[in-house]
């Protein structure tokens, strides 16, 4: 092709000024942005340290009623990718909520779905729809999209605990609901009733994660057991622990009962082991995760950048993103995911990937109050 003569340039240059001035554009200028060979996350890899957030949560239970109207005392994770928005990945909510004793969260129901895992503290309990699920230290409790949900504490240290959301999806496909209930806190008709239904079967945990190959069933079901205790994750990870004492790492996905399918039809839920002194294979998927270190210290290694963390500490690892994890004593992390969505959309993906050298080290923000 011939370079345009002055005539044919000043012709393009009105005609693309013409296509802006009613709302058109062409593909042929922005393709590359658009269809890019794999995805470009605008989230980064980042991380919340406990040192960080708690002395502040305790800030907030001083300073900040929890009350009808705001609804939640509720720090969320705000990637520094994400313009401002207050996502901890693009397609994940994450935060940190804390209850002080005696406080109660007033009850509402939204159409995001919502997972709670407890960091620290005793004597609260979330109602869902009607059923009291009691929380303690590494239990996951579910709040399904639409179900009525509170938090009360009793006891006396109050709770602090991470939130998962499913937020940004719902809200990309404009689809956000919200209702308060009528009363402060909902009639509790029974305790832990899903966990009595649902306790000791089989089918409420994956060995790895569940995968996106053409037999994976949809989940566009919530699980009908709303408490995952600690114990059971842990004894099945000591499980697979002894079957394969050479292994790196063991994994769970938490699983509806019911099904064998994602605990939200949104969200996933996943348990990570990571053995003192070893390292998990390099892979990347596609969809995003947030992690949450429930025990141990260590490192990951995130497309070459490294992050050092500890009991506590929340990470980000955006989609496709390469990544590795390192304990420097036994480490058990709790995670959330997309994969459901993605499973359900034919869009999982998941390649190992090469070992990768250390190009930088994290530093996080600490800001003055710490
Ligand atoms: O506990 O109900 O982190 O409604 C965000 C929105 C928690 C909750 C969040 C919520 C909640
Ligand atoms: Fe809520």
């Amino acid at each position: 092709m011939t370079a345009p003569t002055e005539t044919e340039e000043k012709e393009l240059q009105e005609f693309y000024a013409d296509l802006d001035k009613v709302a058109l554009t062409p593909l042929w200028t922005i393709t590359k942005d658009l269809l890019t060979a794999t995805p470009r996350p605008k989230a980064k890899p980042w991380l919340w340290p406990a040192r960080t957030y708690r002395p502040l949560a305790q800030r907030a239970v001083r300073l900040v009623p929890v009350e009808r109207g705001g609804e939640r005392r509720v720090l969320s994770l705000v990637n520094p990718g994400l313009a401002g928005a207050p996502y901890a990945a693009g397609t994940l909510w994450g935060a940190v909520q804390c209850l002080g004793p005696g406080e109660t969260a007033p009850a509402h129901r939204h159409t995001p779905g919502a997972i709670r895992f407890v960091l620290e503290g005793e004597g609260v309990f979330t109602t869902v729809n009607g059923d009291a699920c009691d929380m303690y230290p590494g239990d996951l409790v579910l709040t399904p999209s639409w179900a009525w949900h509170d938090h009360q504490g009793g006891g006396e240290t109050g709770m602090l605990w991470f939130d998962g959301l499913d937020v940004p999806m719902v809200q990309a496909l404009d689809a956000i609901f919200f209702e308060p209930h009528p009363l402060d806190s909902q009639p509790v008709d029974d305790r832990n009733a899903s966990e009595r239904t649902y306790a000791g079967r089989p089918g409420r945990f994956a060995e790895g994660a569940l995968g996106g190959g053409p037999e994976t069933p949809l989940a566009p079901v919530s699980s009908p057991l709303l408490v995952y205790r600690w114990a059971d994750v842990d004894e099945r990870l000591s499980a697979l622990a002894e079957a394969d004492p050479d292994a790196a790492s063991a994994e769970i996905e938490y699983t509806n009962p019911e099904t064998g399918t994602a605990v939200l039809p949104t969200l996933s839920c996943h348990a990570l082991r990571v053995f003192a002194g070893r390292t998990t294979a390099p892979r990347r998927i596609t969809g995003n995760r947030v992690y949450v270190v429930h025990e141990g210290a260590g490192h990951s290694v995130i497309d070459g950048q490294r992050f050092d963390w500890e009991k506590g500490d929340m990470f980000a690892v955006p989609s496709w993103s390469v990544a590795e994890h390192h304990a420097d004593v036994r480490a058990d992390m709790f995670a959330i995911g997309d994969a459901p969505v993605l499973r359900a959309l034919g869009l999982y993906r998941e390649a190992p990937a090469e070992q990768q050298p250390v190009t930088s080290v994290f530093t996080p923000l600490t800001g003055d109050g710490a």
